[in-house]
């Protein structure tokens, strides 16, 4: 299975994240890859290539115009009008105020773009968001042009960015970019699963009017964790997209046999749906020891999911999302990717 991934990442590397009241070392790190990295070269998998320059027109053609422009200049807004740090949200529309009237004042476009101040952006986030998404889209041609498989190593990662804001450590959705990409080069139904341990707003929000691309999402439950107002599972879709949208919200403590029957419920959807390719944004954060997690599978579960997956024998993306047990991220990566080529 080829990987696709660029260096690039790196240029997004925050100093803090705030977390518990709390200026942290971000959890989303830049070491995570090398991790990845190692263990892909490990266990074989020798074929890792840069993507090409990334390609503006499909982006631009389903996020909305005024939130690009604003991520590619808000780090000179920032700092021209005299902010001394990162870029971090403090002032969000909420309830009772105006939701859709953009400030001019880059600490309130800031508040009006993001929806969660742990995300920081800095002078490179736009650089490496870039090229995140530029592997996404280098693994869907692969795939468009016939292969199997493709394993689009992201970073940072993207599921909850949404057509207009960022948060949950993404700023560009490299999963919805594939699979309009995939629509676009004539995929008449594409499904995107999400195996993250954390659901996929971003993915919802972008598909949840449509009826070509599936969305199914395997998460710890809304009331439990981020992204808490989204996730439940009676989001279903709406108007033309109703009936196309899955989610299997799981409570605290979940283990392998239920999240591997929920697993099993999502493919089951996608099948009898009749999915001519699939996405899967994969997030290895549902591991037990995760930091911020808390489902509790085991690093021999990842192979097994990857194999299920594998079983329903469609042309697939993976694209890289979280995962934070950042000595065991690799391990778990590159089981997924095993149990997938092995089914
Ligand atoms: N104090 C992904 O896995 N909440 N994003 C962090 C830590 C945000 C996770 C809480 C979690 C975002 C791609
Ligand atoms: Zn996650």
């Amino acid at each position: 299975m080829r990987v696709f991934y660029s260096e690039d990442h790196r240029l997004h590397f925050p100093q803090a994240e705030l977390s518990g009241g709390q200026f942290v070392t971000p959890f989303e790190r830049p070491s995570r890859l090398e991790y990845i990295l190692n263990r892909l070269r490990e266990r074989q998998f020798l074929d890792v290539v840069a993507p090409e320059a990334v390609d503006m027109a499909p982006i631009a053609a389903l996020l909305d115009s005024g939130y690009l422009t604003f991520l590619e200049t808000a780090w000179d807004e920032w700092k021209a009008e005299g902010m001394g740090g990162e870029i971090i949200a403090a002032n969000v529309p909420a309830r009772g105020m105006h939701m859709d009237r953009i400030p001019e004042n880059i600490d309130g476009k800031v508040g009006y773009y993001c929806h969660a101040s742990e995300t920081a952006i800095t002078q490179g986030t736009w650089k490496a968001a870039l090229s995140s998404v530029a592997s996404a889209q280098a693994a869907q041609r692969h795939v468009a042009a016939g292969a199997n498989a493709a394993f689009a190593l992201c970073r940072p990662p993207g599921h909850h960015a949404t057509a207009d804001q960022y948060g949950g450590f993404c700023f560009i959705n490299n999963a919805a970019v594939t699979a309009q990409m995939f629509r676009d080069s004539g995929a008449g139904r594409v499904a995107v699963l999400d195996i993250d341990f954390h659901h996929g707003n971003g993915t919802q929000d972008i598909f949840y009017e449509r009826a070509d691309v599936l969305f199914a999402s395997l998460h710890g439950a809304p009331q439990q964790t981020y992204p808490y107002f989204i996730g439940y599972a009676d989001e279903k879709g709406r108007g033309e997209g109703e009936g196309y949208n899955f989610n299997y919200p799981m409570l605290s403590g979940t283990g392998y046999s239920q999240w591997s029957a929920a697993l099993d419920e999502a493919i089951a959807k996608i099948s009898a749906w009749g999915a001519e390719v699939l996405v899967v944004s994969l997030g290895v954060d549902a591991y037990k020891d995760d930091p911020i997690s808390f489902f509790r599978l085991e690093s021999d579960d990842f192979t097994d999911a990857g194999r299920r997956i594998g079983r329903m024998k469609l042309p697939t993306v993976f694209c890289m999302e979280g995962g934070y047990a950042v000595e065991m991220v690799g391990l778990n990566t590159v089981n997924v990717l095993e149990g997938f080529a092995d089914a």
